[in-house]
């Protein structure tokens, strides 16, 4: 390993950029023979918790959702998922939102598989039912145009329901697209960039950003983003939404 006392990350008040030079393995019970890197959690002040697993041979990561929702996203390569008492291969791109109150597992099936997961506990709301189990992929033919920009899209990987809680999207950003405003809003996120590089502004501070890296936002974080270099830039973030605030 290349030592450096130099990295990209940092921790502020209400933001972070986390780069993977940094991450140190947490043990999390039922998550065996893989690495975890807790990069979001509420020991930050967030409210969501975001990880990164790497799956080593043998690797699974089994347990029961209590009172927190998970999203599991497959980064690369490719596990065995069981949920709900379905069994599916979940590849690259593809991904399953598991509700509160149900098993899991993801059982390691091909090297260097990396797995991202969001954790938000659930608050119910009157008169709508707890999710059910969503499995779905990546696809950009289901990512319309936003704020009538070409050269931005995003993919909603969740049903836009009130029982939901939490939103996970795929925000893609072509050569030379931007945010068109800077956004101030009572909404938190957690992202992971899974290609490309960009310029993000997080209250007013300016971070160079790129495939593997993840950011915080919390609440009325200002933010506004710009796509960097010769392909897109695109990310995988969480949003809450559907409550009103306490
Ligand atoms: O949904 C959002 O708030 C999104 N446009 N924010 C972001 O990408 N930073
Ligand atoms: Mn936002």
């Amino acid at each position: 390993m290349e030592m450096s006392a130099l990295t990209r990350s940092v921790v502020k008040r209400n933001h972070a950029i986390i780069a993977p030079d940094g991450y140190i393995n947490s043990n999390v019970p039922g998550w065996t023979n893989c690495t975890v890197n807790v990069i979001i959690n509420e020991q930050m002040g967030a409210r969501l918790c975001q990880t990164l697993v790497t799956l080593g041979i043998a690797g699974q990561l089994l347990g029961e959702t209590r009172e927190s929702q998970i999203f599991f996203y497959v980064v690369q390569g490719e596990c065995q998922a069981t949920v709900g008492g379905e069994n599916r291969i979940l590849s690259a791109g593809q991904y399953v939102y598991v509700p509160v109150g149900q098993a899991y597992g993801f059982v390691y099936s091909a090297p260097d598989t990396q797995l991202l997961t969001f954790h938000k506990v659930y608050e119910p709301l009157a008169g709508h039912a707890t999710p059910a189990i969503v499995w779905g992929e990546r696809d950009l033919s289901k990512a319309p145009v936003y704020m009538n920009d070409e050269a931005l899209r995003i993919q909603e990987l969740l049903p836009n329901e009130l029982g939901f809680d939490m939103a996970v999207n795929i925000f893609t950003y072509d050569i030379g697209g931007n945010l068109p405003m800077v956004e101030t809003h009572i909404m938190e996120h957690g992202l992971l960039y899974l290609e490309g590089q960009a310029i993000y502004m997080l209250d007013q501070c300016w971070y160079p950003v790129k495939k593997g890296d993840s950011i915080w936002m919390a609440p009325y974080c200002q933010q506004w983003a710009t796509a960097m270099g010769q392909e897109p830039s695109v990310y995988i973030y969480y949003k809450n939404v559907n409550r009103f605030p306490t």
